[in-house]
């Protein structure tokens, strides 16, 4: 498995599935979620309304998945990062998105996995404490020969930046 870290947007990556940093209602929302909605289409929408009628909210952590729609991606896997309330609690919250995230796409055969800076937006978690979660808890599934490659995209400047700089410190087979 590769990682690569861009900057720029989640919804036009041809993937096969992006990540949405969604909220429990999985109604949508701003940010990249209100990014995924618009250019994924109402398929996404609808598929949200199903899951939550069979399973109620999606709770903190963890992730279901959609349709991509319109999106050139396959599929939307949509997590739910923690509001940042100053408490390490949270970290290993923002961990089990990532790994919940990657083991739902490895259950669907799904191969490369695009992650948004989940969390360090509206929720207000520290950007560099949460790219040292998301980066420490990816390169766990390193060596899954089942996943080909998971790519971290960066929105905002800052994101990449602080992700270069943790990336470039671990040297090799990183991509950017
Ligand atoms: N592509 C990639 N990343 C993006 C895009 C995009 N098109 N747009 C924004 N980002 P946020 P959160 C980055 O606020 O903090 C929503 O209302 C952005 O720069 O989207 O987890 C939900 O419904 C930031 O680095 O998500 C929830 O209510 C990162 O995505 C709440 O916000 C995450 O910022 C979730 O808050």
């Amino acid at each position: 498995m590769t990682i690569e870290l861009i900057q720029g947007d989640i919804t036009v990556l041809h993937v096969d599935a992006i990540v949405n940093a969604a909220n429990s209602s999985l109604m949508g929302g701003g940010g990249v979620d209100g990014a995924i909605h618009r250019a994924g289409g109402k398929a996404i929408l609808e598929e949200c309304m199903q899951i939550r009628n069979r399973q109620g909210k999606c709770r903190t952590g963890e992730a279901v998945i959609t349709t991509a729609g319109n999106m050139p991606s396959k599929n939307v896997i949509h997590t739910v990062g923690p509001i940042w309330n100053g408490h390490t609690k949270q970290d290993q919250k923002l961990e089990n998105c990532y790994i919940n995230s990657i083991q739902l796409a490895l259950k669907h055969g799904l191969r490369t996995i695009a992650f948004p800076n989940i969390s360090t937006g509206v929720y207000r978690f520290p950007k560099k404490r949460a790219a040292q979660i998301a980066i420490n808890t990816v390169k766990h599934f390193e060596d899954r020969e089942d996943l080909d490659q998971v790519i971290f995209v960066c929105f905002d400047q800052e994101n990449f930046e602080i992700y270069q700089g943790i990336l470039s410190s671990y040297g090799d087979q990183t991509t950017f």
